[in-house]
C-alpha cells in the first residue's frame, strides 16, 4: 500500500477517544424504520445526517395521525378540526421556543428551511437597513445558504462583504477580528457549526464583540441546534436559523428565531392570506407577530412532525446527544488517522467540532468513493457540500463526508473504515 499521502490531521495526538457514550445507539436505531432496511443487500449504515437526519417512528406516526384525524387549515376555521389543527401548529411553536430557550413564542417564525430563514433576514432586514459603505461580515466556511443571500444583498445595497478567514486547522482565524468587525459593520452572519469542517465556532464571543460595535449577528444553526444544547438567552444572537429535517423532523419546515423588537421593525417577505390585519381595496396592514411573516397556508403537518422530533430529542437530552457525538467524532478521527492515505479536514479536537468529517484520498475521487461505499450499504456524501468557496480554499474540487447522529455507533465507524481501506486498495490498485 502506498503511503505517500500523509494524513495531516490525526485525531490521535494527545486526544483519547472516550469509549463510553450516554446513548444506546442500538436501541435508538430500532425507533427508525428506515434503518432496518437493506441497501445493496447490506445493513444500512447511514452516515449522511448532516444532509438530512432519518425520522423516528414517533415523527412518522405524528404526521400520519395528524392527516388521519385532525387535518384542516389553521387560524381560519371555527370547526373542531380547524381548532385542533391550529392548536397543534401553535403548540409546535411553543415547543420550538422552549427548545431553543427563546424568551417569547412570537420570536419563532416558521419557514421552509434554514435557507428561507436566512433569505428572510437578508430581504426583510437587510434591504431596509444597509447602505453603501456599510459592512456585512461573514466567514470563509459558510454554506451557500449563508453566503449567496449576502453577496446579492451587498450588490443591491452597495454594502461591502468582508470575510473572517480560517486557518489551516479549520478554525476561524480571529487575530484581526477587531478590524474586520468594525464600526461600519451592520451585521455578522456565521455558522454555528461548519457542515464541511465540523468546526464549532465561538459564536457567543463573536456576538459579544459584534454587539459592542453595534452590529447584529445572525447564526446559521442548521448544523448547530441538532447537535448542541442551545439557549437563545445565553447566546444572545439576534437571528438564529435552522431546519427541522436535520433534527429528526420532516423536510419543508424550518425556523427563523429573531428578537421581537427586530421582527417588529422588519417588513414581511411575502404578502397574502394569514399575514394581514385588515385589507381594503387600496390598503393592507399586517397581523401581529409571528403571523406577519407567515403568509399563506403553512406546513401544518410539518410543524406537527417537528413537535414530535423535539419531544424525541428532549427525551434523550441535548447534553447527552453532544456527549455521544463527541465520542463518535473522537473515535472516527482516531480510526481515520490509521488510514495514512486519507487526508482529514477540520479541527483535531472533538471538543471543538461536531460529527461531520470530510476527507479525501489521492487516486480515489470522492464520488467514486461514495458509490463504492454505497455498494457496502454505507451512505456518505461527496461533493462540495454547498460550500464551493471553502472546498476550493482547501485545494479540492470535492470531498467525501461522513456525518453521525444519535443512531450511529462505533460499529458504523468500523464498517466505514473497513470500506475505506477496501476502496483505497481497489482504486489505487494496491
Ligand atoms: N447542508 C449538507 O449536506 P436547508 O437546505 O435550507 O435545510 O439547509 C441549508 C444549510 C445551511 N447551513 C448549513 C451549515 C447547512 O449545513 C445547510 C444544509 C446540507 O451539508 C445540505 S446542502
Amino acid at each position: 500500500m502506498k503511503t505517500d499521502h500523509v494524513n495531516t490531521c490525526p485525531a490521535g495526538n494527545n486526544i483519547q477517544a472516550p469509549n463510553k457514550t450516554p446513548l444506546d445507539a442500538d436501541k435508538i436505531r430500532n425507533d427508525f424504520p428506515i434503518l432496518s432496511r437493506k441497501v445493496n443487500g447490506k445493513r444500512l449504515v447511514y452516515l449522511d445526517s448532516a444532509a438530512t437526519a432519518q425520522k423516528p417512528r414517533q415523527v412518522i406516526d405524528a404526521i400520519a395521525s395528524y392527516y388521519t384525524d385532525h387535518n384542516a387549515n389553521v387560524h381560519r376555521g371555527l370547526h373542531t378540526l380547524a381548532e385542533e389543527a391550529t392548536a397543534a401548529y401553535e403548540r409546535a411553536r411553543d415547543k420550538t421556543a422552549k427548545f431553543i430557550g427563546s424568551v417569547k413564542r412570537e420570536e419563532i417564525i416558521f419557514t421552509r428551511n434554514t435557507t428561507e430563514a436566512i433569505n428572510m433576514v437578508a430581504h426583510s432586514w437587510g434591504r431596509h437597513n444597509l447602505k453603501h459603505g456599510q459592512r456585512i461580515v461573514i466567514t470563509q466556511m459558510e454554506h451557500h445558504a449563508n453566503l449567496v443571500p449576502w453577496i446579492v444583498l451587498a450588490k443591491i445595497t452597495g454594502a461591502e462583504l468582508e470575510y473572517i478567514p480560517i486557518d489551516a486547522d479549520g478554525y476561524l482565524h480571529l487575530k484581526d477580528i477587531n478590524d474586520i468587525i468594525n464600526s461600519r459593520t451592520r451585521i455578522v452572519a456565521l455558522t454555528h457549526m461548519s457542515n464541511l469542517l465540523g468546526t464549532i465556532n465561538p459564536v457567543e464571543d463573536i456576538i459579544d464583540l459584534a454587539h459592542k460595535k453595534n452590529a447584529l449577528v445572525l447564526v446559521d444553526g442548521a448544523q448547530g441546534v441538532p447537535h448542541l444544547p442551545v439557549d437563545m438567552k445565553t447566546m444572545n444572537a439576534d437571528f438564529y436559523a435552522f431546519s427541522a429535517h436535520k433534527m429528526l423532523g420532516p423536510t419543508g419546515i424550518g425556523v427563523l428565531y429573531a428578537k421581537d423588537d427586530l421582527l417588529g421593525e422588519m417588513q414581511p417577505m411575502q404578502y397574502g392570506g394569514e399575514m394581514i390585519n385588515e385589507v381594503r381595496y387600496n390598503f393592507a396592514d399586517w397581523a401581529e407577530l409571528p403571523w406577519k411573516f407567515e403568509a399563506g397556508t403553512p406546513n401544518i403537518a410539518g410543524a406537527v412532525g417537528f413537535s414530535a422530533a423535539l419531544d424525541y430529542l428532549e427525551d434523550l437530552g441535548m447534553e447527552k446527544i453532544r456527549e455521544h457525538d463527541k465520542m463518535l467524532i473522537a473515535y472516527a478521527l482516531e480510526r481515520l488517522a490509521e488510514l495514512r492515505q486519507f487526508k482529514v479536514f477540520g479541527p483535531k479536537n472533538p471538543e471543538h467540532r461536531g460529527g461531520a468529517v470530510s476527507f479525501v484520498s489521492p487516486h480515489v475521487h470522492p464520488h467514486d468513493l461514495a458509490q463504492f461505499l454505497d455498494m457496502q450499504g454505507i451512505a456518505i456524501r461527496a461533493g462540495h457540500h454547498c460550500a464551493q468557496p471553502l472546498t476550493k480554499l482547501l485545494g479540492e474540487s470535492s470531498t467525501a463526508r461522513a456525518s453521525f447522529y444519535i443512531y450511529n455507533s462505533q460499529k458504523d465507524i468500523d464498517e466505514l473504515i473497513t470500506a475505506l481501506e477496501a476502496a483505497w486498495r481497489y482504486f489505487a490498485h494496491v
